[in-house]
């Protein structure tokens, strides 16, 4: 199944490109296939969260879906329980991305993430408000920003966040 590109949304690869530096290296690398999954805090839009979950389990991945509404501390927690996860992947789809994001360092630091933290979803109606967003996401500790489940594929089998993080 491949999901239809959304043009108000962010060129993944741009932003995969765009990050180079920061809170992400030292990334690992494994060969578990087990994906941590949700939803921000604030947001109840499930509809896409189910279409991943179903495609990344056809894929041969353990998902752990942590389903919408899901505070930043759980999934540090599913981390926590599953420190053999692969990524986990937050989507975000009711327009506060920044306000439900906003701790996400804290959160990595305080769960020991070693895994890359993937954001997708509308982060802004227009291109460029969801460019400035996305970048201040970056700033505060996503790894990447992908919108279409194959290439959040691509991005965990081919190691790119390898790639990513050493610029
Ligand atoms: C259905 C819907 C709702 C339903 C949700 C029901 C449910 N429980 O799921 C209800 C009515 C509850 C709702 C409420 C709201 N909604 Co609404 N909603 C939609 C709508 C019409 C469709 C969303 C959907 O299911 N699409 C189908 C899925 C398959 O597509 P998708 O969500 O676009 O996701 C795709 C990509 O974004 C990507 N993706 C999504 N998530 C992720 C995650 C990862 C990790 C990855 C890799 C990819 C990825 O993959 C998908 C396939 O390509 C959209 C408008 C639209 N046409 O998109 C608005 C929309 C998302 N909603 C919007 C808003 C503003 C709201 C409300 C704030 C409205 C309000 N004032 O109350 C509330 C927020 C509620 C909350 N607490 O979150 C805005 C968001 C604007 C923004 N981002 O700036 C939209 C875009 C409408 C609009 N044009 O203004 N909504």
């Amino acid at each position: 199944m491949k999901f239809q590109e959304n043009s108000e949304l962010l060129q993944s690869n741009a932003f995969i490109d765009s990050s180079g530096t920061g809170s992400n290296s030292g990334i690992k690398k494994t060969c578990s296939k087990t994906v941590i999954l949700g939803v921000a805090e604030s947001d109840a839009h499930v509809v896409a969260n189910k279409l991943i979950e179903a495609r990344l389990e056809a894929s041969g991945y353990e998902v752990v879906n942590l389903g919408a509404c899901t505070p930043l501390s759980e999934f540090g927690q599913a981390y926590e329980n599953h420190p053999e996860s692969v990524a986990i992947l937050i989507g975000t789809l009711n327009g506060h991305a920044l306000q439900d994001l906003s701790d996400l360092l804290w959160m990595k630091q305080k769960f020991a993430v070693n895994c890359p933290v993937i954001v997708g979803g509308k982060l802004g109606l227009s291109p460029g408000k969801a460019q400035r967003v996305g970048q201040t996401l970056l700033n505060r500790g996503v790894d990447a920003l992908i919108n279409d489940i194959e290439d959040v594929l691509s991005y965990i089998q081919q190691g790119q966040y390898g790639l990513a993080k050493t610029g």
